[in-house]
C-alpha cells in the first residue's frame, strides 16, 4: 500500500512506531513517499501553465464578411480605393485564420481574389473559374464561387502575410470590392 501513492498515511507509521521503533527507522528514510505529493503538484502546475499559454496562441479564428449591395449601398473608402456592398470593407486577420463570406442580399455574389494588385484595377481579368469555389488567400487564385442569396462560403484560409484585394464577379464594375490584410 505504501509505495507509489501520492498521499501518505501517517497513521500507518504511528502504528508501526508503537509496535517497533526499528520499523520506523527502516521506513522513514524512504523519501519517495513524501516526495511524490510534491511531484504531483509540480506536474499539475506544468499542465495548467501549458494550457494557459498554448491554447490562445494556437487557436485559429474565422472572421465573417457580409455581402449585400442593398444593405451596404453607401460608398466606403480604404487604401485600395472606393467600395460598396461588403462589410467590413477591410478585414485584418492572421496566417492560419479563415474568412467566411455571407451573402445577405437578394441576388447572387462572389468574393474573388484579385492577383498582385495594391489598388483596385479597372479590370480584374477574371475568367469563369471565378464562379467555382476554391483556393486559399495568399496562394494564387481563390474564390467563394457563386453564392446564392442567403448562402455562405466555406471558410477560406489565409496562408501567407500580405494585403489581398477581392471583388464580386458580377458587380465588380459597380464597386463591389474589399481588402483582406493578413498578418504573420
Ligand atoms: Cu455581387
Amino acid at each position: 500500500m505504501r509505495p507509489g501513492r501520492c498521499e501518505h498515511s501517517d497513521n500507518y507509521y504511528r502504528y508501526d512506531n508503537a509496535m517497533a521503533t526499528t520499523m520506523t527507522q527502516v521506513t522513514r528514510p524512504n523519501r519517495s513517499a513524501t516526495g511524490l505529493p510534491a511531484l504531483c503538484g509540480i506536474a499539475l502546475w506544468a499542465v495548467c501553465i501549458a494550457l494557459v499559454f498554448a491554447v490562445p496562441a494556437k487557436s485559429a479564428q474565422s472572421d465573417f464578411v457580409t455581402l449585400s449591395l442593398t444593405r451596404y449601398a453607401k460608398v466606403g473608402q480604404i487604401d485600395a480605393g472606393q467600395f460598396v456592398g461588403v462589410s467590413p470593407g477591410r478585414v485584418v486577420i492572421h496566417v492560419g485564420d479563415s474568412i467566411v463570406f455571407q451573402n445577405a442580399d437578394t441576388r447572387h455574389h462572389t468574393a474573388t481574389g484579385i492577383a498582385e494588385e495594391t489598388t483596385f484595377p479597372d479590370n480584374p481579368r477574371w475568367t469563369d473559374n471565378a464562379l467555382q469555389a476554391g483556393g486559399k488567400i495568399g496562394a494564387g487564385a481563390w474564390s467563394t464561387g457563386d453564392l446564392a442569396p442567403g448562402a455562405h462560403s466555406s471558410p477560406i484560409i489565409a496562408t501567407k502575410p500580405g494585403t489581398y484585394l477581392y471583388g464580386c464577379f458580377f458587380d465588380y464594375s459597380a464597386g463591389m470590392r474589399g481588402e483582406i490584410v493578413v498578418q504573420p
